[in-house]
């Protein structure tokens, strides 16, 4: 049995105790800042639009009641409470501690002999990530706002002519008409038609943003449908319930019903008829700024569909508000768009949340401490299912100073979701914005992302057969190692590749190295003291791509093996190629290839095999990249099934 399900049903009491061994470790609960480990950690699973939040903050946009622990000899365990309800998590020494206002959850107990496989059983209760298609783990550029279009025009030539790798531009509220979503400003965007079309000609994909506050407005198309279909939230007394947010009054979609869920996805189809390729849901705690808590009354009635427990108050729903959102979102447009992959990226989500949308950590601040927590933040969502997830990357609140922008670009680069954004009242916040030489580090940063995409996409493969995130604690590696377990500031992608990185201006990595062989990597032109350490773990084979300025630019026609043998004179690893976008995948077409290395006498031979998929095997040439204790040895071949490489 891969889980014991327990329930509190009938219980007089709402707290739910599970003792654990005082020596475990714990991790997991979703969206918090602070370092990795959560022993000792209260938190209240409320989802709450914090702006500049920091680490006493008890609330943030999502809620993920799981806790995955550790103990000493590395084996693991889950607890996940099934409550959408408040919750007051205490992870205490040796107990977890939830007290819900709610009287009657289910309780999943997991327990294996590895983190990994616990995160495996996981998936099996709450689902995997979909795919995403390739451009979205590419460099996105956003700012609260680009407008008028003219900027939004400029910012794309500065990416191109300045050779910045970029994949999407984002379009915050101020496109919108009075912030109206599913609408464009007429005299800042008189023509989203003819911009998009310049962004595609540029290979930019566009991002906009869509609010779930409709504004009260009977000649607002959205909000007028909204009424004929009666898909407003209503208050206690029945009545459309109305909130301020940017707009000035709105009203709020009940997510909870499908058929609001439908009527919302189909709001979508003028947008994607313009071509605009992803969206971005916010406020969708929601945030609501004259509800009691900054959010809509708990007395509030949802007419939830009986699959979702039946009509009911918005205490229930709050923490899935949205989730249904970016559910509605995400089925919309997958509807409307059915030959590609949907790109969501959402603000408030819950548990099992992530089979829908991406998200982003939120209004962080430009400072030292928050490109900290941008990293155990990741972590930690990835520990709760998100595997794709990133920062603001120099901070939404403030100016970020030049060398702590270079600095999380570096970072930032290597975490599943990058995008640069920033609030409305700071300065620029674009690579270029500090001079030659921040621009130069980000341009290096970005090209690192690029050339790792073989490796990324391979990773989010995994992801989404096994639940495994791609980004995982050092301690995922060797949970044996007590060393590892409060590792904040180094990382790994996959097994193979360490990311070591100084989030202090003048500091070193404190995170101790794992144990075993790693040999350093460079993937650009120069060393640059301002990129995290990249450090390849020996056993692994790292699949490489040439450097590129977009997701599309080429195929993978030239593929670089980074290989570190072990001990024993072997490597291994993983490559998975697909078109990158729509579904044919899921019928088959794509490669999944394993390479293996053996050292015999003074020859590495690195064999690949076919593990699935039925796309022939591409002609490339494969650049070997042998590394041992006396350098790198290097060759290049045709990709065939067998590559042998003399070290001398
Ligand atoms: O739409 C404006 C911002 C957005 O830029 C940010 O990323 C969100 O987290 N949004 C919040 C609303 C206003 C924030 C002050």
């Amino acid at each position: 049995m891969l889980w014991r399900r327990s329930s509190t049903r009938g219980a007089a009491r709402r707290t739910l105790r599970v003792s654990f061994p005082r020596d475990a470790d714990v991790y997991g609960l979703g969206e918090a800042a602070g370092p990795l480990r959560r022993n000792g950690r209260r938190l209240t699973l409320w989802n709450a639009d914090h702006y500049a939040y920091d680490e006493s903050t008890p609330s943030l946009y999502q809620s993920h009641p799981w806790v995955l622990g550790v103990r000493p000899d590395g084996s693991a365990f889950g607890i996940l409470w099934d409550s959408t309800c408040r919750s007051r998590v205490w992870c205490g020494p040796g107990v977890l501690s939830v007290r819900a206002s709610d009287a009657d959850f289910a309780v999943y107990t997991l327990d294996a002999p590895s983190p990994r496989m616990v995160m495996e059983q996981l998936a099996t209760l709450i689902g995997r990530p979909p795919l995403p298609p390739l451009w979205a783990l590419g460099f996105h550029q956003s700012r609260y706002s680009y407008y008028p279009e003219s900027e939004v025009r400029r910012i794309a030539d500065e990416m191109r002519t300045r050779r910045i790798p970029c994949d999407a531009l984002w379009l915050d509220i101020h496109y919108m008409r009075g912030n109206r979503s599913f609408t464009f400003d007429p005299d800042r965007f008189p023509d989203p038609a003819a911009l998009i079309a310049h962004l595609h000609g540029r290979s930019l994909r566009t991002v906009v943003m869509i609010d779930p506050g409709l504004k009260v407005d009977p000649d607002y198309h959205a909000y007028a449908s909204g009424v004929e279909h009666g898909a407003f939230v209503r208050d206690h007394t029945g009545r459309e319930y109305r909130g301020e947010v940017w707009p000035g009054a709105c009203a709020f979609p009940d997510y909870a019903s499908a058929a609001v869920r439908s009527w919302w996805g189909d709001l979508y189809q003028p947008l994607i008829s313009l071509g605009i390729d992803g969206f971005w849901n916010d406020m969708n705690e929601p945030a609501i700024f004259d509800g009691p808590g900054r959010t809509m009354p708990e007395s509030n009635i949802h007419l939830a569909d009986p699959e979702i427990g039946g009509p009911t108050t918005h205490a229930r729903i709050h923490n899935i508000y949205g989730t249904l959102m970016v559910r509605a979102t995400r089925e919309g447009v997958s509807r409307h768009r059915p030959d590609r992959r949907a790109f969501v990226l959402t603000r408030a989500n819950f548990l099992g949340g992530h089979r829908y949308a991406a998200t982003w950590t939120g209004d962080n601040s430009s400072t030292w401490e928050h490109l900290a927590w941008s990293i155990t933040m990741a972590l930690n969502l990835g520990l709760s299912g998100q595997a794709m997830s990133g920062p603001d990357i120099g901070g939404f609140e403030g100016n970020a100073s030049g060398t702590l922008f270079a600095r999380w670009m570096g970072i930032g680069a290597m975490l599943p979701f990058c995008r640069a954004h920033t609030d409305v009242w700071t300065r620029e916040h674009e690579p270029w914005s500090w001079g030659p030489a921040v621009e130069a580090t980000c341009r290096r940063a970005i090209l690192r992302r690029y050339r790792l995409l073989p490796f990324w996409y391979t990773l989010f493969h995994e992801a989404s057969t096994t639940g495994v995130p791609p980004v995982r604690p050092l301690w995922f590696l060797d949970p044996c190692d007590p060393s590892l377990r409060g590792a904040n500031d180094a990382f790994m992608l996959g097994e193979a590749l360490m990311v070591r990185c100084r989030v202090e201006e003048s500091g070193e990595c404190r995170s101790p190295m794992p144990r075993g062989t790693w040999r350093p990597l460079e993937l650009v032109e120069c060393h640059d003291p301002d990129l995290p350490e990249l450090w390849l773990r020996a056993g692994s084979i790292l699949p490489v791509g040439p450097s590129l300025q977009h997701t599309g630019e080429r195929p993978l026609d030239r593929l670089w093996l980074h290989v570190a043998l072990d001990r024993e004179g072997r490597a291994s690893g993983e490559l998975y190629e697909d078109a990158g976008e729509g579904h044919a995948h899921e019928a088959g077409a794509f490669r999944l290839t394993r390479f293996d290395a053996r050292l015999a006498g003074d020859t590495v031979t690195i064999r690949s095999t076919h593990l699935g998929g039925q796309l022939e095997r591409p002609h490339r040439t494969i650049d070997v990249h042998v590394h041992t204790d006396q350098g790198v040895h290097t060759a290049t071949q045709a990709d065939a099934e067998s590559i042998s490489i003399r070290l001398r």
